[in-house]
Formats: C-alpha cells, structure tokens, sequence
C-alpha cells in the first residue's frame, strides 16, 4: 500500500490533469458541439450565456475532487477479504477544515454576489419607447397581440431588430412559462395576473418561443416561431396582419 502522503500528491496530479480537461471542455463544448445552445439573439441571452460558462469553469474543479478521489478510492482502495479489526482512528486536520470552508465558501457567496447584481438587468425596461406585445398562453398555444396596432393579433411572433420590447403575459388557463431561448426571456404565464419581462432583439433571424411549464398532454408542442426582422418588413407585416384580422 502506498503512504498517505504519496497518495494524496497522486491524487492532486490526477485532479489538475481533470480539471484543465473539464474546464478547456467547458470553454469550448459550444464550438465541438455547434447548436448546443441557441444563438444569443441579444445582449440579454449573452449575458446568460457568459454566466452558464462561468458557473460552470468554476464548478469543474469541485466536480472533478469529488469524482478523481472516489475513482481512486475506489479503483485502489477495495479489500476482497472482510477486515480482521478496525481502522486506525482519524482526528480532523484543522489546516484542511479551515482550507475547505474558507474555499468553498467564498465561491458560494462571490457567486450570490455576482447573481444578485446582475438580477436587476432583467427586470429593467431599456430607456425609450418599447413596442409592447401582449403575450396569452393557453392549451396548448401561445397568442401574440399588438396593442399600439389595434390589437392585431398572430400565432407568430414578429418583432423588430433593436427594437425594445415588453411584453405583458398572461394565461387563459393553467400556468404556463413564456420562453424564448435565444433571447434569455422566461418568464411565468398565470391566470389572472400579467407578468411582464424585456428584451431588445438585435439579431435578425427566426427563433423559437417555447412553453417552460409543465402544462398537459401537449406541453411539448406548444412552441411558436419567433421572426426578427429589420423595421420595414415587421410594418409590412403588421399593415398585413391588419388587413386580415379586420
Ligand atoms: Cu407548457
């Protein structure tokens, strides 16, 4: 059997080898594996992206202790007999105690820290006139309505690029969650009550809005598709839409 120390010193190879594996891995999974996540459609959904990748770089190095020391205890550890008698006693280290607390918890609190200020950025309206959109989910669709347009209303949703949006939610039946991936909005559709969330667009292309709630039979096909388009086209499609909503 190898002495504690060695082991410990393997076992810290082994661990740095596994996490510049994990965290190059983490940092580029989105170029090995194009389409992993939707493109980030904007400023938004890239701030929430460059957040899921910093989370997980920093989560890398705790998964992989974990994983490396059971692997190793594991793989070397094992006796196929029953042992005679006990094992030696062990007291705690303090050095190690204080290293682990003080660790982890700066990680933890510096990332409370860093979502909590970034929190108020979704919450907040950009400056200027929004076009607003009046968002009701239903079962199991949802339905778009424009109401500075005579509340022309569509089954696809169309915005403007570099346009602010708001879009008030709501749900004609059961709670439903308003979704769309590429722009970083998610936001719950309740009965009853308008919840409301923003976004400026400001990558021309289409795009889907999902349902985030579990809301019956065919939750999984209430998705609708999204259009970003430059202003001139999204007012030829709105006088359309009028023409045939009226
Ligand atoms: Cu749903």
């Amino acid at each position: 059997m190898l002495k504690a120390s060695k082991e410990i010193k393997v076992v810290g190879v082994i661990w740095v080898v596994a996490t510049v594996a994990g965290v190059t891995l983490a940092i580029f999974a989105h170029r090995l594996l194009p389409g992993m996540l939707p493109p980030a459609a904007s400023s938004l959904a890239k701030s929430q992206d460059f957040t899921l990748g910093l989370f997980t770089v920093l989560a890398v190095p705790v998964a992989m202790l974990v994983w490396v020391v059971a692997a190793y205890s594991v793989i070397t550890g094992g006796s196929r007999t029953m042992p005679t008698d006990e094992g030696p006693r062990i007291h705690g280290n303090f050095k190690v105690q204080i290293a682990w607390l003080v660790s982890t918890a700066a990680l933890c609190i510096g990332l409370v820290v860093y979502g909590l200020a970034l929190l108020p950025s979704i919450y907040t309206p950009s400056a200027g006139r929004n076009l607003v959109v009046d968002v009701t989910g239903q079962q199991w669709q949802w339905t778009f309505s424009y109401p500075s347009y005579g509340n022309v209303t569509s089954t696809t949703l169309e915005l403007p690029v570099n346009v602010p949006v708001t879009f008030d939610v709501t749900s004609r039946d059961v709670t439903h969650s308003f979704w769309i991936p590429a722009m970083g909005v998610k936001v719950d559709a309740n009965s009853g009550v308008v919840t409301t969330a923003y976004v400026v667009p400001n990558l021309l292309g289409s795009y889907v809005v999902r349902c985030a709630e579990l809301c019956g039979l065919f939750h999984a096909y209430m998705q609708s598709p999204v259009h970003v388009v430059p202003m001139n086209a999204f007012t030829r499609w709105i006088s359309k839409r009028q023409a045939t909503n009226a």
